[in-house]
């Protein structure tokens, strides 16, 4: 298999810059060497192209009410689906480098637009605002509900995902939730296991469930990789830690768990992304390194 890396250097969705340097980040911490240790072929696209968030004022051309630089997550999400298709399409695997999480909305587009798919979200957050329901109007806690075409984004057909449906969506990891969101979440039909689910049941068993939700009947499966996922003592380098997070370990389990359902018969995985590392937050660059690593594990990677 060839991976096929895409940066998304973006921090329109996130309440604090920094994050659009998270594809240099990510690369300066050798993920094409950890790719190839991993016996992946690997090239890489660049950068798409996006305007710096400070040139824009965050309601330029905003339809919605509270949804911040809805029009320049746009532009990069039309572009961000374009390259992932055609990254698709050409048999390979893209792994798009965020960029704050609004950029999985172009991920989701892109991969689902051929194709039924399901998604595995490893997050603190559920990802799962819409402008009438979120506290911040920041689109990085939006993007899931965007794919799906929730609330006030069925008004934007560029940010569905038409191959996604929310029975094949599992969050993984949830300890923070707005509670109009956790409404939300209840409501819909995508599955939720929060950090009390993996002290309960631990790491495995949670990925293998949702792994099992996201590749029942579908193509393939996408992977979304917040470094917030993990705890702040792991990955400092993000604009939203919360305390409680799985450890380096579980997270390597995590992505070993991925790595091994993509060899099974049945669904691969179609896409990756690794979004909200922020390198201004970080110390010694360690959470960018350490999204390389669990890059690594996902596409293959073994200890022996
Ligand atoms: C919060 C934070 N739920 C919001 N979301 C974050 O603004 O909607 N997502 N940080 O990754
Ligand atoms: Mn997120
Ligand atoms: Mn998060
Ligand atoms: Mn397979």
């Amino acid at each position: 298999p060839t991976v096929r890396i895409i940066g998304a250097p973006t921090d329109y969705g996130a309440n604090r810059r920094g994050v659009d340097m998270g594809p240099s980040a990510i690369r300066y911490g050798d993920l094409a060497e950890a790719v190839s240790d991993a016996g992946v072929d690997v090239s890489d696209v660049g950068d798409l192209f996006a305007a710096r968030a400070g040139e824009r004022a965050p309601d330029d051309g905003v339809a919605q009410g509270d949804a911040k630089y809805l029009s320049e997550i746009r532009e990069v999400s039309e572009r961000l689906a374009d390259e992932v298709a055609d990254c698709i399409e050409a048999g390979q695997t893209p792994l798009t480098l965020g960029g704050d999480h609004s950029i999985a909305i172009g991920t989701l587009a892109g991969s689902g637009r051929d194709a039924e798919i399901g998604a595995v979200w490893f997050d603190a957050h559920g990802d799962f605002n819409t402008p009438a329901t979120s506290p911040s109007g920041n689109v990085h806690g939006m993007p899931l509900a965007a794919a799906l075409g929730r609330g006030s984004f069925d008004d934007h057909p560029w940010a569905r995902s038409a191959g996604l449906s929310a029975e094949n969506v599992a969050l993984v990891g949830l300890r923070s939730v707005d509670e109009r969101e956790s409404e939300a979440l209840r409501d819909s039909a995508v599955s939720v296991y929060t950090m009390s689910d993996i002290d309960a049941r631990g790491l495995t068993r949670v990925v293998e469930d949702a792994l099992d939700i996201a590749t029942d009947g579908v193509e393939g499966f996408h992977v979304s990789l917040d470094l917030d996922w993990l705890d702040p003592s792991e990955a400092p380098g993000v604009g939203t830690p919360v305390r409680g997070g799985v450890s380096y370990r579980e997270a390597h389990a995590a992505m070993e768990r991925v790595a091994a359902r993509d060899a099974a018969d049945g669904a691969d995985l179609r896409s990756m992304e690794l979004v909200e590392v922020n390198p201004i937050l970080d110390q010694h660059n360690e959470t960018a390194e350490l999204a390389t690593e669990l890059a690594a594990s996902a596409l293959g990677k073994r200890i022996l």
